[in-house]
């Protein structure tokens, strides 16, 4: 989110010209404040930094995954196709998000939607997680593994979803990212999933 800072400069709060000619009042500057997806700062101050701000998710210097559009358009709604997504594992904290084709959060019509953020073991047992969802016009939420609610932080905004989840087991070894719509009920749910492992991060 971008903030600005508007600062106003006196030119000539005289009132006179003095002689040369230009009649300056004031002038403003509009000066907005950008957030650099490196560095480590969070430069627009919203509290967020580099790719944590929502500002940076379509930066390339940002993507783990930049999905295609793999998702059919007759199969439904786009807002279940994944865009990008970025999925990191430090010290037992893990941070994502996903971005979509199609407008997010999914159309209110939308009976059913969910995003699951998951930490899986090598056996592919959920080691932690998250699973974010409106059902029916109702928001819910549900946890995977060692997580609870305290665990999480998630946020919307209108290019997508990110969570964070604290207390991750160690044993962390591949990410899940799955996206499903039902557009009405009855209805077919279609979905589309991510998988990979956990980035790094520098
Ligand atoms: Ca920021
Ligand atoms: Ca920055
Ligand atoms: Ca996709």
């Amino acid at each position: 989110m971008k903030r600005s800072i508007l600062a106003v400069l006196s030119l000539a709060a005289c009132g006179d010209d003095g002689g040369n000619g230009v009649a300056a009042d004031a002038a403003s500057i509009d000066m907005v404040a950008v957030e650099a997806c490196t560095g480590g700062t969070d430069d627009d101050g919203d509290t967020f930094a580099d790719c944590d701000d929502d500002d940076c998710w379509d930066n390339a210097a940002c993507w783990q995954v930049a999905d295609d559009a793999d998702l059919p358009a007759d199969l439904g709604d786009p807002s279940a196709d994944i865009d990008k997504i970025r999925a990191t594992l430090v010290g037992g904290t893990a941070t994502f998000y996903a971005t979509f084709h199609g407008a997010w959060p999914p159309p209110a019509a939308t009976y059913w939607w969910y995003v699951r953020f998951e930490i899986a073991n090598d056996g592919n047992t959920p080691v932690a997680g998250v699973t974010v969802e409106r059902k029916d016009a109702v928001d819910g939420a549900t946890y995977l593994g060692t997580t609870t609610a305290s665990d999480v932080t998630v946020r919307q905004t209108p290019t997508g979803i990110w969570a964070r989840i604290v207390n991750v087991p160690v044993e962390g070894e591949k990410y899940y990212i799955e996206s499903g719509i039902q557009k009405a009920t009855p209805g077919t749910r279609v979905t589309d999933t991510v998988v990979g492992a956990p980035a790094p991060l520098p």
